[in-house]
């Protein structure tokens, strides 16, 4: 058996292996964009050249800018605009190959104009051609053409990293993101090309884009004498699902439940026009739930010496006034509920 501390220095070990090979996968990828983005301002900066010189028609001036745009001037000047001044890895980048810039700017660049392949790709090898991936830039499933056949992104596309695998886009699934997901149906299909479609709303799974192919409908639909998923009525039901002073609204695969008005005891929908009865302190006037005046009632509301009855939205209030104050409120105010609903 092994001593701890030989034990603990091994399990070092290894996590520091581990921690290099993760940070090291990383930054295969960020070399590739940082490569990349290094190449585009290379391109943009150069393209600057004869605002730069300030132009000139002469065939003088022609032949000066001419040889001014391949010279070793111009490529420093260049290197010197292509990185933010804040980007390290642009900066060193750049520095650590100074010398292949200058091979490209005096050798290849007729050659070779892409200077992303030359550089990137062929050179410092931190980038693959499009459609290929990992150490060697094999080909992405489904082929460097059309990587996941156009369905989906391949990992490590572009760089000296990833594994090739293809992660699909929405509605396909499978190794080449050919098949389709539930909910979505194939509306063309061969070994190379595939178009997957979203089912109509009813259907789980479906053949088609109509609600009559559906293989299955969606909770909430059902299907008719003719195939068809139509969408289920639960408010039309016996007993509709929804709570006694709620009503049930219908909805396209589902429904809700809604609140009734506050005059409403129990109701068939939206307003004081649809109760099923009243609520204490309102009263039926032509099929509307409206509010009563309790204090008109033929028994007064509020019996008692120094006490006023008061009209409020669905109920009364009784204040006391003492006599010399007459007619004003005191602290002794009580929310009356009424005693003669309807
Ligand atoms: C490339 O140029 C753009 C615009 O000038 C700049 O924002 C970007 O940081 C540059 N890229 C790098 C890697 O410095
Ligand atoms: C597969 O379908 C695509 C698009 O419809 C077509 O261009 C291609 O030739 C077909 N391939 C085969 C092998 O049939
Ligand atoms: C109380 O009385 C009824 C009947 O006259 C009125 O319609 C209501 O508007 C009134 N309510 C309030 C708060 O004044
Ligand atoms: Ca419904």
């Amino acid at each position: 058996m092994q001593s701890l501390p030989s034990a603990v220095a091994l399990l070092t070990a290894v996590m520091f292996a581990l921690h290099i090979g993760c940070t090291e996968a990383a930054k295969l990828k960020d070399s590739c964009s940082t490569c990349r983005q290094i190449t585009d301002n290379f391109s943009k900066v150069r393209l600057t050249a004869k605002k730069n010189f300030g132009g000139g028609n002469t065939a003088w001036e022609e032949r000066k800018l001419s040889k001014y745009e391949t010279s070793e001037i111009r490529l420093v000047e260049i290197l010197e605009n292509v990185c933010d001044s804040s980007s390290f890895e642009c900066n060193q980048m750049v520095e650590e190959h100074e010398e292949q810039f200058e091979t490209w700017w005096f050798k290849r660049k007729t050659k070779h104009p892409d200077l992303f392949k030359w550089f990137c790709v062929d050179s410092i090898k931190v980038c693959c051609p499009k459609g290929t991936f990992g150490p060697d830039c094999n080909a992405c499933l489904g082929g460097s053409e059309r990587p996941c056949h156009g369905n989906g992104a391949c990992d490590g596309d572009g760089t000296r990293d990833g594994h090739g695998q293809c992660s699909c886009n929405h509605g396909y699934e499978g190794e080449f993101c050919l098949d389709c997901i539930a909910g979505f149906y194939n509306e063309e299909r061969n070994d190379t090309h595939s178009v997957c479609t979203e089912c109509h709303d009813s259907c789980k799974t479906c053949t088609g884009s109509t609600n009559r192919e559906c293989s299955d409908c969606k909770p909430g639909w059902e299907k008719d004498q003719e195939g068809a998923c139509n969408d289920v009525d639960e408010c039309s039901g016996e007993s509709p699902p929804c709570k006694e002073d709620q009503y049930c609204l219908n909805t396209e695969g589902s429904y809700s439940c809604k609140a009734c008005d506050k005059p409403c005891l129990g109701c068939r929908g939206a307003g004081p026009d649809h109760c099923l009865a009243c609520a204490d302190g309102y009263r039926d006037e032509e099929g509307v739930c409206a509010d009563m005046n309790e204090c008109e009632l033929a028994e007064p509301a509020c019996p008692g010496e120094h006490r006023e009855c008061v009209n409020m939205t669905g109920s009364f209030r009784c204040i006391c006034y003492s006599p010399a104050q007459k007619r004003s409120p005191s602290k002794h105010q009580n929310l009356g509920s009424p005693r003669f609903p309807e």
